[in-house]
């Protein structure tokens, strides 16, 4: 306790030496003669205009790097088998299983209200999540790669008893 504390304090006398030694700069800079606007504003401009030009730069090459990574392309294919998911309050109508390492669609709906159709790994991370809503169906194209029990969790609040409202199904 006491040797955080300790670093917190020399943590923050070293960061405000620091702020003091620019800010002097600073001062002891602006003491010279100053410079006609007419001089310094093209330099202005054109340092404004690199900088323009920098960050465009970097934005293109960014966009160009992420566009293969870009996840929707894929899930636009609806191939491979469907399987009907039903939510309700409160629970989910889901298959019994599905097959791992084969792309699958889930086609989601709902009987009452809206609801959230959260899958979670056997680890218990989120891995996808689609809303269940009424006289819609959406679709969720997944591939699974491990087997195991998938619990499914509502993720949107739908009435009372929403917090205990659960469901599965096993991957094969
Ligand atoms: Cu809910």
């Amino acid at each position: 306790m006491e040797s955080h504390g300790t670093a917190v304090l020399f943590g923050f006398l070293i960061a405000a030496a620091v702020i003091l030694l620019v800010m002097a700069a600073i001062a002891k800079s602006t003491h010279e003669p100053s410079i006609a606007q007419t001089i310094v504003q093209p330099r202005g401009y054109r340092l404004r205009r690199g900088w323009l030009w920098a960050l465009a730069a970097v934005a293109v090459v960014a966009f160009a790097i992420s566009l293969p990574s870009f996840p929707y392309g894929n899930a636009a294919t609806l191939s491979g088998p469907h399987f009907a998911i039903v939510a309700m309050q409160y629970g989910f109508q889901t298959p019994q299983s599905v097959p791992s390492h084969t792309p699958i669609v889930f086609d989601v709906s709902s009987r009452d209200v809206n609801h959230g159709f959260g899958i979670y790994d056997p680890a218990g991370h989120l891995i996808a999540q689609v809303q269940a809503m009424p006289e819609y169906v959406n679709h969720l194209p997944i591939t699974f790669a491990r087997p195991g029990h998938y619990l499914v969790r509502c993720l949107e609040y739908c009435g009372i008893a929403h917090a205990s409202m659960q469901g599965g199904f096993d991957v094969q």
